[in-house]
Formats: structure tokens, sequence, C-alpha cells
């Protein structure tokens, strides 16, 4: 009977292992994103491409920033070179249909991960590579230290998810202000240095990088205390293709493995180790790479290129004081945490 039991159990997993082997080779020729993106040479990623920190071009015009930085992850972990991407400048209003066009591969572009965006507009979240929240910018002048004492003041807010949210938040607690919005960041940030309205409200993240672009005028606004909103940031991709998906997914938990690893761009090269999964991300083991139809050095290209997850959030916020906050490891109690990568 003992025999039986294993027997069956034996042949149920060798049907079980030669059906995901089918699977994964079919799935890999069939991704027509990857077959588009091998085809043409780069990706096309969706940015914002004027928010300091996410994407924003340098002085010699290249775009740097956490956005820019992951769609180069991919264009590493595709073709072991970082530099094939075409960065395409989005408005907030168009990263949704940008992906349904198929104008872009992968939207990266301060793009909060909501219900709707995949159940309504088609696209789908890769991870979250940025924990972010809608807060509150204030001349200090003003003298105010919550936004509940903002009864009565003028908001400069972008049209659209972070008006809802803050009109939302407002109409909860009962408190009247009046909205000043806007469609566009930069005529907004400058309508809120004019003083056209008290507070300007937008994703912590994108505060507090605009506040110290003011340099000697810095200290002259403070954040408030209040975050109003979760705005988990992302990347997303087109639904319906999940071998692009997995890619633009695991390339992302790649990152945060090679954190908690201590792999980081300057020795995963020459990293030396006895550790399995260590192996396994560095494809001197396993088919990790093979079973997304990449090369099983994908994640050392992704790592060399651009660094870990830590070492890209560093790059890109540490100087301007953002704290690291919920970006942190989960080790170190934040929440960035990986699935196992076997
Ligand atoms: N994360 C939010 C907000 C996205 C958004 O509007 N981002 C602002 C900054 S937080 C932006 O990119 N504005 C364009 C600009 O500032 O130039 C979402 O996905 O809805």
């Amino acid at each position: 009977m003992n025999k039986w039991i294993c027997k069956s159990v034996f042949a149920a997993a060798i049907v079980a292992a030669s059906s995901t082997a089918a699977w994964a080779q079919g799935a890999a020729a069939q991704s027509p994103t990857l077959n588009a993106v091998k085809a043409r040479g780069h990706l096309v990623c969706g940015v914002i491409g004027s928010s300091a920190g996410f994407s924003l071009p340098d002085n010699q015009g290249v775009m740097q920033g956490i956005d820019a930085d992951a769609c180069r992850a991919i264009a590493a972990a595709v073709f072991g070179d970082a530099s094939k991407v075409k960065f395409v400048s989005l408005t907030p209003q168009q990263r949704l249909t940008a992906l349904q066009s198929g104008e872009a591969d992968v939207v990266y572009a301060n793009f909060t991960w909501t219900m709707t965006r995949e159940t309504r507009s088609g696209a789908q979240f890769v991870g979250v590579h940025y924990y972010d929240g809608v807060g509150f910018l204030v001349p200090t002048e003003l003298k105010v230290k919550s936004a509940k004492e903002l009864k009565g003041a003028s908001v400069c807010v972008l049209a659209g998810p972070a008006e809802v949210t803050t009109q939302e938040y407002f109409s909860k607690l009962k408190i009247s202000y009046k909205p000043v919005t806007f469609s566009e960041g930069e005529e907004m940030r400058k309508a809120f240095l004019a003083k056209r309205c008290d507070a300007y409200v937008s994703d912590q993240s994108h505060l507090a990088k605009f506040r110290t672009s003011l340099g000697a005028n810095t200290e002259k606004y403070m954040m408030l205390p209040e975050v109003i909103s979760n705005e988990p940031l992302g990347g997303a991709v087109r639904k319906g293709d999940e071998r692009w998906f997995d890619i633009a997914r695991y390339t992302h938990y790649a990152m945060v493995t090679a954190e908690a690893m201590g792999i980081n761009a300057a020795n995963v090269k020459s990293f030396n180790t006895n550790d399995p999964a260590v192996k396994r991300l560095l494809g001197t083991e396993g088919e990790l790479g093979a079973s997304m139809g990449l090369d099983n050095s994908w994640a050392v290209n992704v790592i060399a290129a651009v660094g870990n997850y830590g070492e890209m959030w560093t790059r890109h916020f540490a100087s301007s004081g953002v704290p690291r906050g919920q970006n942190r490891l989960w080790n170190d109690g934040g929440l960035q945490y990986a699935p196992p990568l076997r």
C-alpha cells in the first residue's frame, strides 16, 4: 500500500515537473513584450521626467532617479546592458494610457499601486520600490504645526488622486479649505513659491526633494507631521504578459535580496560564497534567469549596473535628508521584503 502511494506521488511529481518545464519554455518564447524589446534593441520606460529623486535629467541630460534606475535594472536583466533604455516622459494622467497603448513596456513614474489601476485599467504593479504617503509642505512663517490647523487655507494640489485624497481627508475631519488645482507640477511649484496657496500637498518624497532643492530657502518651508494616505510606488506593466511581469518583478526583488545578502555593485563580480541561495542569485547554481527566458547572469548584471536596492535608494534620497523609514529592509524595521528566490 505504502509503495503504491509512493509510486503515485512520484508519478505525479514527474508529470508536474515536466509540465512546469514545458510551461516555462513556452512562456519564455511567448512573451510579446520581451520579444518586442529584444527586437527593438532597447526597453521603453515611461517616467515623469520632472520628479527629483525619481526621474529628472541631470545637467548632462542623463535621466536620474530611483524610477530611472529601476528601468535601467530591467535593461540590465534583459540585455546585460543598463544603457539600453529609452525614457519617455509622461504626465501622471498619461501613465495608464502609455501602458494600454503599448507606448511603454514598463512605467516607473511616481506610480501608486491602487486597486482600480489594476482592476479597471489593465496595469499590473510589479512590487513596491518606494513606500510613500501624501503629506503637506507649508511656509514656516505660517506657524502651522498640523494639517488640522489648515481651516480656510488654500492648498496647491495636482488634479487627480492627490486632489481626491486631500478632499477626503478634510471632509472626514469637517475642515473647510480651498483647493487650488494644477495639471502640471512645475506650474504648481511656482504658484506655491509665489504664495498663491498656503500649503502644497503631494507625495512626501516629492515634497522633501522639492524642499531641499530650494537651497538657502530650505528652512523657510516645513513638512507637517500628517501622512494622509498610503502611496506604495512601483513599476507597472500591461496585464496579459505574465512572463514580462515576472522579469520586471524579480528584477526588483533581486535588488532587495542582494542588499539583504550584502552583495553590492562593487563586490558582485567577486562575491565568494558557499551559500546556495547566494549562488542561485548570482547564477552560478540553478536556472533562475533561464526560468524567465533570460541569461542566468541576469541578477549579476542588474547589481553591477545599478547596485542593490539600498545603494539605489541612498544614491537618490540620502543627500536630501529623506529618512529611509519604511523603505528599510524588513530585518531592519522596514517594509522592503522579498520572496525567496528559489
Ligand atoms: N503617486 C501618486 C501621485 C503621482 C503624482 O502626481 N506625482 C507627482 C509628484 S508626487 C508628479 O509626478 N508630478 C509631476 C511633477 O511634479 O512635475 C499617483 O500615482 O497618483
